[in-house]
């Protein structure tokens, strides 16, 4: 069975980071092993969180799996804290490095051209230095603006704009990067990717819905992380990763008790289990 570790906090109520990938990411049926870095008592678009940090705990528990001889297939970051949390994050890059794990970035750090609360372009920049040690990296517009210190554009900017910004993001270190929320026509959403060794690009899109929620990031990253330990190539990884996010948003937006913090991402995971076990049979 194939193994990643997923570095993020804990949002304890919010659906985001780690609530949201040890699921899906189990879905695929791959082990999703944890590394908290911090404990919130929610994400931070609530007021008056807890915030626990457990930055500390980070380097113990590397030195154990590392006693303990274990290997990782992939080592997936979200949501990262501080500058340290950085750091140590590439310590792990390092020490389980081989030909086979996978190292990906998803960036978080900003949306709709703002920082998270929290963050500062310091920050970005040191984080743009880690995306030097990555594989594939999943930022949206606005973290990838922050990174590159270019001005956001929020819509109207062309595939040559996008298409530069990509070169710049693997111009980072990392071989491929992935925009998320890319749009060239109102009704549609979706990703596109350069992979530099090839110098090709790819994308997928899928109709917008007008509706916004917390933590379609962390979803998106999750089902794509394990879309890649699945064995599918990258596109595929991506267009399922889409759809199934696009599929959480629609039904959220559908319900009737939906919440405003996260989407309902269970309801669809019995469509997510048939199209894996679709796309299986396709390989
Ligand atoms: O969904 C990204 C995310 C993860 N974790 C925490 C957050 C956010 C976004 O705001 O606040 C704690």
């Amino acid at each position: 069975m194939r193994r990643i570790v997923t570095i993020q906090d804990i949002s304890c109520l919010g659906k985001c980071s780690l609530t949201v990938a040890l699921p899906v990411i189990s879905v695929y049926g791959v082990e999703a092993c944890v590394l908290p870095t911090a404990t919130l008592s929610t994400h931070t678009m609530f007021s008056g969180f807890t915030f626990t940090d457990l930055t500390d705990d980070m380097q113990p528990i590397k030195a154990h799996w590392l006693k303990e001889n274990f290997k990782f297939d992939a080592i997936y970051t979200g949501y990262l804290g501080s500058e340290r949390q950085l750091s140590i994050v590439k310590e792990y890059f390092d020490d389980f490095a081989s030909s086979n794990c996978l190292k990906i970035i998803d960036p978080v750090m900003a949306d709709n051209g703002k920082l998270y609360t929290g963050f500062t372009v310091e920050f970005a920049h040191n984080m743009a230095k880690l995306c030097a040690n990555a594989d594939i990296i999943l930022p949206n517009l606005t973290e990838a603006c922050y990174m590159l210190d270019e001005e956001y554009i929020p819509c109207g900017y062309s595939r040559d704009y996008i298409k530069s910004i990509l070169r710049r993001l693997t111009g980072l270190g990392a071989k491929i990067a992935v925009l998320t929320g890319v749009s060239y026509q109102p009704d549609k959403i979706g990703v596109m990717g350069y992979y530099s060794v090839k110098d090709e690009y790819f994308e997928y899109y899928n109709s917008r819905i007008p509706a916004q929620y917390h933590g379609t990031g962390d979803i998106f990253a999750s089902a794509f992380v394990g879309g890649m330990m699945r064995g599918y190539d990258i596109l595929k990884a991506l267009e399922i990763a889409a759809d199934y996010t696009a599929l959480c948003i629609d039904i959220t937006q559908k319900s009737p008790d939906s919440v405003t913090y996260g989407v309902e991402f269970e309801k669809a995971i019995p469509y997510l289990v048939h199209r894996l076990e679709q796309e299986d049979k396709n390989i």
